[in-house]
């Protein structure tokens, strides 16, 4: 495959070509950015072929589409994964080698693309790598954000946030499609006509501010099929000709309003994960994408078809959360306004095209805008908000006569606000959630009602991930050792890994699977050394808790259990006590206060610990810098532990979970999110298992939470560690600087709850399951088996399993195969 355009000396000499005419100089003057420019237009000159080839059969074949619409895509670093999946990485490896080129240094060049926060938006960038590999006619759509996830530097142990300028030296793989500019309307009023010809009604939307949207097109490569799918970026751009009129009319002020709208709406990314904040801003950025998206897939849909009517024929609208369920307004305005539909058709379309997948049941990221907001900013939008919500309360009153309850909790518009969940769940066909535990929450608890009301509509997907990115990528050395026992099929078709649980009973195959594991550590020890200045042994336990920071996640549940070893280390020091190295990577939301505490707790606690020679390196603390996709698939490869401890009930999925089982790390957790499907498939021998269950938790919070004081004045270690947070052992006698998270803990001076999420609880249960960690890493035949089957049994965690169940149960695509574009 590709054999042609990628035969070396072909290729040296385009790289040679790009280097002198991007840069005119000689490929050893050139600088490693300067190569991995040139190496990456050589790429995408060879990937445009198929790109070309692929839209052409699809129109062709007239193919659904799926648009799978996100405010957050996390690609991380393209260039690698397109070699990969081009499957072209060994031969452009050894070209570059013989021109003395290391590609993993020119890797290294390339800015991740961090337009997400975390769970959600990484996981719209597998599905996309899935879609493309299975051969599945996809667009992803989102916003083409001018700064991606702030970067994070380490102060002083506080998290500092800085710009993340990641399209300053130019993005290769991008394309420009000006042609496709779309105009995008916000405010105004709403004038009413009736049309003098037809007689319908007309809504004419007057003194609105617009914005140009303007798309940029990146490839996703299938592997190895020739299938190159779009990812849609909508960069925003002021109108110019209006802008130059006002100029003309000495309307300065007018040109530059526009300029600064267009400006800010693409800006940045919020940085909040799990928390809706309630911005103007972020309301814009959603009818944004969400307008240009609609209004080109619409064009397209027209251009080969002339019955609107039947949209949902071709097309398939999944929206990833709430945030982009704007759409489901905006379809029908397109409908009715610009279409001419009636109001019955246009919906009866808009539900059969649109579905909704949650993501999370936190009560504080649900996302409830202002009603004076968002009809001010989105006057004809909210009219039809209006509209769906009068049909849907008469729809409840008739099924539950009487029964103003039903009302109340299930109401669009409620309390001065438009309940953005609602209006996806009515208008969707479809609604999601990403793990069994939490579709069944769903079902029960958080959308009670709702699943009474229509259960069809309910079915659950639950989540995963790509092993063409976490394996094949990011751990080379396992993914040929897996290649050499088993063949390659695991690839495309990862249910083929459990062909290798007959060799788990070779201790021979145990030892090479460790030995791996070891030069993993070794390479992550390396990179530690180099951004931390901190030794640490490739022989010690690496315990691994890398995601966002939050406190339902329960970084501070890791961080005081390593305080309360450490204390007895220095009590006991003959104790037994198996080396450890504890890494944490995790970003917190910039106002987020008890999060930073956290980190300044975990990096204080570190310094303490790692510089006390008196416990001999026994405990380790490393708090790696700005967690990210690039260096996530150094940390998964190299962890033997994998810290998956939420309060149970909290975490809808988690897809780290799965990235660190397929890579060979036990899971140490809570029965939450997918940890319960993992733990089915890999054995609850294999794992370790802690905490109250999601039902217990439940059962607490329906009853007012529990009282953690007992447990502090009953257990001296627990009070000591928490104590600590006060007394000034990690803060060099400060006794402010914890405080919020000790009140977080023991509520003496908060407005929430006493220790909302049971750490103090499940505190000792933790201690126990790491207990059980250290006896099982000490018997080598025993981890080892438990390591490798953990890489076995994670066929079920493939990104390519969740497609193919959406396309069945949801999407109802077709594969289209695709001849190679050369
Ligand atoms: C409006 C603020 C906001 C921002 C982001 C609310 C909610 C979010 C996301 C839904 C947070 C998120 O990333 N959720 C995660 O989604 C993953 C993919 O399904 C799951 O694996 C994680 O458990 C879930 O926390």
């Amino acid at each position: 495959m590709y054999s042609k355009r990628f035969e070396k000396e072909a290729f040296k000499a385009t790289v040679k070509d790009n280097v002198k005419t991007l840069y005119r100089k000689k490929i050893d003057e050139a600088t490693p950015q300067q190569i991995f420019q040139a190496v990456s237009y050589a790429v995408k000159d060879i990937i445009i072929d198929d790109w070309l080839a692929t839209q052409a059969e699809y129109r062709k074949k007239d193919a659904k589409t799926v648009y799978y619409m996100s405010m957050e895509f996390l690609m991380g670093r393209a260039l690698g994964n397109n070699l990969i999946n081009m499957t072209a990485y060994k031969e452009v490896k050894e070209a570059l080698e013989e021109m003395n080129i290391d590609l993993n240094v020119i890797e290294d060049e390339e800015p991740d693309a961090a337009l997400g926060n975390g769970g959600l938006g990484r996981l719209a960038a597998c599905f996309l790598d899935s879609l493309a590999t299975l051969n599945y006619p996809a667009y992803g759509c989102g916003i083409r954000y001018r700064y991606g996830m702030f970067k994070q530097k380490i102060e002083n142990g506080y998290q500092v946030e800085t710009p993340d300028d990641w399209l300053k030296e130019g993005n290769p793989f991008e394309l420009r499609r000006e042609e496709y500019a779309k105009e995008i309307r916000f405010g105004g009023s709403i004038r009413f006509e009736k049309d003098p010809v037809t007689g319908k009604d007309k809504f004419i939307q007057e003194n609105y501010e617009s914005v140009m949207a303007i798309p940029y097109d990146m490839p996703i490569v299938g592997y190895g099929n020739h299938v190159v799918n779009t990812l849609r970026i909508w960069d925003a751009q002021a109108i110019t000709n209006f802008s130059l009129e006002s100029f003309d009319r000495g309307d300065y002020h007018k040109a530059v309003e526009q300029e600064n709208l267009a400006k800010m709406i693409v800006d940045v990314l919020y940085p909040n994960d799990n928390h809706y904040a309630g911005k103007e801003l972020r309301l814009k950025q959603q009818y944004f994408f969400i307008s240009a998206s609609l209004q080109a897939m619409i064009e397209k849909y027209k251009k080969d078809h002339d019955d609107i009517k039947k949209l949902y024929e071709k097309v398939t609208i999944q929206m990833n959360d709430t945030h982009p369920t704007v759409a489901v307004p905006e379809l029908m305005r397109l409908l009715i306004d610009q279409e001419g539909l009636s109001w019955e058709d246009a919906w009866d379309v808009t539900t059969k095209t649109c579905a909704y997948t949650n993501h999370t049941i936190m009560s504080e990221a649900l996302e409830k805008w202002p009603i004076d907001l968002f009809s001010k900013l989105l006057p004809r939008i909210y009219q039809i908000v209006q509209e769906i919500d009068r049909r849907f309360v008469e729809q409840v009153r008739k099924q539950y006569p009487g029964n103003e309850e039903k009302v109340r909790k299930m109401a669009i518009l409620r309390d001065n606000q438009v309940r953005m969940a609602h209006m996806a769940i009515i208008a969707g066909f479809s609604v999601n959630g990403v793990a069994q535990l939490h579709t069944e929450i769903l079902k029960h608890q958080e959308l009670k009602d709702f699943y009474e009301m229509m259960p069809e509509k309910f079915n659950n997907k639950t989540n995963g991930i790509t092993q063409r990115r976490f394996l094949l990528h990011g751990n080379p050395l396992l993914a040929d050792w897996i290649t050499g026992l088993i063949g390659d099929g695991w690839i495309t078709d990862l249910s083929k890994i459990a062909n290798l649980k007959p060799y788990v009973n070779d201790e021979k195959f145990r030892k090479e699977f460790m030995q791996i594991k070891y030069q993993n550590k070794v390479r992550l020890a390396k990179y530690i050394k180099e951004h931390n200045g901190i030794d640490v042994d490739p022989r010690s336990i690496f315990d691994v808790q890398v995601k966002r920071l939050h406190e339902y996640k329960r970084q501070l549940l890791n961080i005081l259990h390593i305080m309360y070893l450490y204390n007895q280390i220095k009590e006991h020091p003959e104790m037994s006590f198996y080396p450890r190295t504890f890494i944490f990577g995790a970003k917190a939301a910039a106002g987020y206060l008890r999060a930073k505490e956290t980190i300044k707790l975990i990096n204080s606690v570190a310094d303490v610990v790692n510089n006390d020679r008196s416990i001999n390196g026994k405990i380790k603390i490393v708090f790696i810098e700005d967690y990210r996709v690039s260096n996530a698939e150094l940390l998964f490869a190299a962890a033997d532990v994998s810290e998956q401890i939420s309060t149970a009930s909290k975490e809808a999925s988690g897809t780290g979970n799965m990235k660190f089982m397929l890579n060979g790390a036990p899971t140490l957790g809570t029965m939450d999110g997918a940890n319960v499907e993992i733990v089915e498939e890999v054995g609850k021998e294999n794992a370790f298992i802690f905490g109250l269950s999601s039902e217990e938790v439940i059962n607490y919070e329906n009853n007012g939470g529990y009282n953690p004081i007992d447990i502090y004045f009953n257990d001296w270690e627990l009070k000591r560690v928490v104590d600590q947070l006060m007394d000034g052992t990690y803060s060099n006698g400060n006794h402010e600087m914890y405080k919020n998270l000790y009140n977080s803990l023991l509520n003496t001076q908060s407005t929430s709850r006493a220790d909302m999420y049971f750490i103090l609880k499940d505190f000792r249960s933790y201690a126990e399951a790491q207990k059980r960690v250290e006896e099982a890493y000490r018997d080598e035949q025993r981890w080892s088996r438990m390591a490798m089957l953990n890489t076995a049994c994670s066929g079920k965690f493939t990104s390519d399993r969740t497609i193919e169940e959406y396309v069945e149960d949801i999407w109802k695509l077709e594969k289209v195969y695709v001849p190679s574009g050369q």
